[in-house]
């Protein structure tokens, strides 16, 4: 078994019954062992074609999950998730097209264990970003503050401690336990 983290994000639809369900999914994958508080974060990035006052902000969580699923085979039936879903990718026109839009549920690879894998395609873990998002960082200091990034060799909590994101992340007005229906 090995134990991952994931950031599970939404800023379509129902929001907390999306994240919900992706979580109820993720047990299958071996056993949810922690769940962070939900957060709502300003988009990292501008969605092209959008006003600032279109934009909507997203529902962003982080979980932990032991798995014995390899790398490969847990991002596949992640993608597999956030398709039953209702995540639709657009036609992949360039590898870039739809990265940033709107989207009912995005489940990330943030760490798999101490693995650091660099597939030329889409499997990149730690996740690149990871440590440069509030919306990750902040949920991830929850439920793992001592987790060192195995690439920077430094704990969560010191890099959220030193994040210069300028985003707005803030605890949802939800129940700690949001999971539970
Ligand atoms: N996900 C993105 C792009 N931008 N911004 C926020 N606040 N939260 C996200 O989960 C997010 C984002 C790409 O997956
Ligand atoms: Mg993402
Ligand atoms: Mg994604």
């Amino acid at each position: 078994m090995t134990r991952v983290y994931l950031a599970l994000g939404s800023n379509l639809g129902d929001r907390l019954a999306l994240l919900r369900a992706a979580v109820r999914r993720l047990d299958a994958l071996g056993a949810v062992v922690a769940t962070s508080r939900l957060y709502e974060s300003e988009p990292w990035e501008e969605e092209p074609g959008r006003t600032s006052t279109e934009r909507r902000w997203y529902l962003n969580c982080v979980v932990a999950v032991d798995t014995g699923l390899a790398p490969r085979a847990l991002l596949e039936r992640l993608q597999a998730i956030e398709a039953a879903l209702g995540r639709a990718r657009p036609p992949a026109l360039s590898p870039e097209a739809g990265r940033f839009t709107a989207r009912t549920v995005d489940i990330d690879i943030l760490f798999y264990g101490d693995d650091v894998i660099s597939a030329p395609d889409d499997l990149q873990i730690p996740h690149l970003l990871a440590a440069e998002r509030g919306f990750v960082l902040r949920p991830l200091a929850e439920i793992a503050p001592d987790l060192v990034h195995p690439v920077l060799y430094r704990p969560v909590r010191e890099l959220l401690e030193t994040l210069g994101d300028e985003h707005a992340v803030r605890p949802g007005d939800y129940p700690a336990r949001w999971t539970e229906e």
